[in-house]
């Protein structure tokens, strides 16, 4: 069914269902159990449950949250005959909702509903969706002969989940909601850029974080990386310890580049540490790299460039970002040294050649980009032209950090400039679609530089109040304290101290606009200066 067709079978039940509302409910809206009597083409309403204040379990955690009362609607959207797309809604009773929606976006290949990021929405008074993307389970192997679940997970789950979500949230409350925002980081920011392109009409207000949106050639990437970080019978080539070492001797080299050493590089692409000033003089020992070490982080940082033509197909890895925290995901550890195999090989397996026991040796990646990018077109979100989205009305709010060691964060980069190009410039570009880029952050959160900001506000702010954001406030947090702060200004705008005062406070800093970076010399000691 096409969307526009759907659009308009759903608005066709909505009649029926207010004249249902009005028979039921306390308010305008219909009690909650009655909503599993909901009608909506295509998909199940499973359960509609009243929950009372208090500790909450959701299914499969151990442990409980403790939520203010909501209504909790389970349900299963079939958009296809093997489409099996479970999502829940949750809605606040209607003095407590803040009249909006918020659809909420997954991790990695996660088949799993994010309750976490529901909570949160919940607590701010928000009705909130979210949806397991069509299977159980981070494994790839449900791709396998399942053409449809492959797209489900691509973009269709969030787009079903969220057409149908309006309904049943219009029909609780016996309105729809005023605005909808969608919020997302990693995968769910691929999902957030996805939505912004394929349906601009789902969402007012769009918050995409380190997006994985250019998916086929990430995944190229990580394969790519997996094996120049290996040796030929599997084994890592550079310990966790000297992921550490490298970080701090790219710290060291390039702390300063920005003006201020704070142990932060504040723009990786001005800093050219060389590895091999880590070589070991001698036999292999803890403070050094081996050659097979500094050749190993050299491809790390320049990436996959296409054997034949010369092309960069997908940028590397920033250098801060190699390890940098005690998490395997503070560092190069979880997506390219720890597992037994490339990342997301299923991608070639399951999704790609059909064939489990495809071998990542045989990789050509000139000729099975080709064939990839024609086939599985779908699988990334990298549309450059959101006429349709800017036309709505949409405001979207990008963000990455500069050491994130799963999604390169130069590709983000790359990506927003494409759009400024494809989008009339800079200024044009701003009106709906800012980029904020947090120095020193790991991949969504984490890292020595500040991390944590409140993104929804800034959104809400942009979207109801014409209020865009300029800059956003971050902190950085040890045990609990704020040890830190710094704005993170709007791109291609740096935070740049100025002079006086604590340079762990946001108030010292002051948001400037630097030159592009140009082509930089190579000092004696590696560093780089322009
Ligand atoms: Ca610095």
């Amino acid at each position: 069914m096409t969307r526009r067709l759907l659009a308009a079978v759903l608005v066709s039940t909505l009649p029926l269902a207010t004249g249902e509302a009005k028979t039921t409910a306390v308010s305008n809206g219909t009690a909650c159990s009655n909503l599993a009597a909901l009608t909506i083409p295509g998909v199940t309403i499973r359960t509609a449950t009243a929950v009372a204040a208090g500790p909450f379990t959701p299914p499969g955690a151990t442990a409980a949250m403790t939520l203010p009362a909501f209504c909790r609607v389970e349900a299963t959207a079939r958009p296809t005959t093997d489409s099996e797309i479970k999502f829940e809604v949750w809605i606040p009773p209607a003095d407590a909702w803040n009249g909006k929606l918020e659809g909420v976006g997954n991790g990695g290949y996660s088949g799993a509903i994010g309750y976490a990021a529901m909570a949160a929405g919940l607590r701010r008074g928000y009705a909130v969706a979210s949806t397991d993307t069509g299977h159980a389970g981070d494994d790839m192997k449900f791709g396998q002969g399942h053409p449809e679940k492959i797209v489900d997970w691509a973009y269709r789950s969030v787009h079903v989940m969220t057409e149908a979500s309006k309904v049943v949230v219009r029909d609780a409350q016996g309105r729809f909601a005023e605005h909808a925002y969608f919020v997302g980081c990693s995968s769910g920011g691929h999902q957030a850029l996805s939505e912004a392109q394929r349906y601009p009409e789902d969402y007012d207000g769009i918050i995409a974080g380190d997006p994985a949106n250019n998916r086929i050639r990430q995944t190229f990437g990580f394969l790519y990386s997996w094996v120049a970080t290996h040796t030929p019978d599997g084994r890592a080539i550079i310990p966790q310890s000297k992921l550490s070492l490298l970080t701090h001797a790219a710290v060291e080299a390039c702390d300063a580049l920005d003006g201020l050493k704070d142990g932060i590089i504040d723009d990786p692409r001005r800093c050219h540490f060389d590895p091999s000033k880590l070589a070991c003089k001698g036999g292999d020992e803890a403070g050094c790299l081996t050659a097979p070490q500094v050749d190993a982080a050299r491809k790390m940082y320049e990436g996959l460039k296409n054997p034949r033509t010369g092309e960069q197909i997908f940028t590397g890895w920033p250098r801060g970002s190699e390890g940098f925290g005690e998490n395997p995901i503070q560092s190069w550890g979880q997506y390219v040294m720890n597992p037994p195999e490339p990342m997301r090989v299923g991608f070639f397996r399951y999704f790609l050649f059909h064939d489990p026991n495809w071998d990542y040796r045989t990789i050509d990646y000139d000729r099975d980009l080709a064939y990839a990018e024609q086939k599985l077109p779908f699988m990334a979100a990298v549309e450059k032209d959101l006429t349709p989205f800017r036309k709505h009305g949409g405001k979207l709010l990008m963000y990455t950090g500069w050491a994130d060691p799963v999604v390169p964060p130069q590709d983000t980069v790359a990506y927003y400039d494409a759009i400024v190009k494809a989008n009339g410039g800079l200024e044009r570009t701003r009106d709906f679609y800012r980029f904020f880029i947090a120095p020193g952050m790991g991949h969504c959160s984490g890292g020595p530089g500040p991390n944590q900001f409140d993104a929804l506000t800034a959104l809400e702010q942009w979207v109801e109040k014409g209020a865009a954001p300029e800059k956003l406030t971050a902190s950085h947090v040890t045990n609990g304290k704020v040890d830190r702060t710094r704005p993170l200004c709007l791109y291609p705008q740096v935070a740049r101290y100025k002079g006086t005062g604590g340079s762990d406070d946001a108030a010292n800093f002051t948001c400037v606009t630097e030159a592009p970076t140009t082509p930089v010399r190579r000092t004696s000691t590696g560093a780089q200066r322009n």
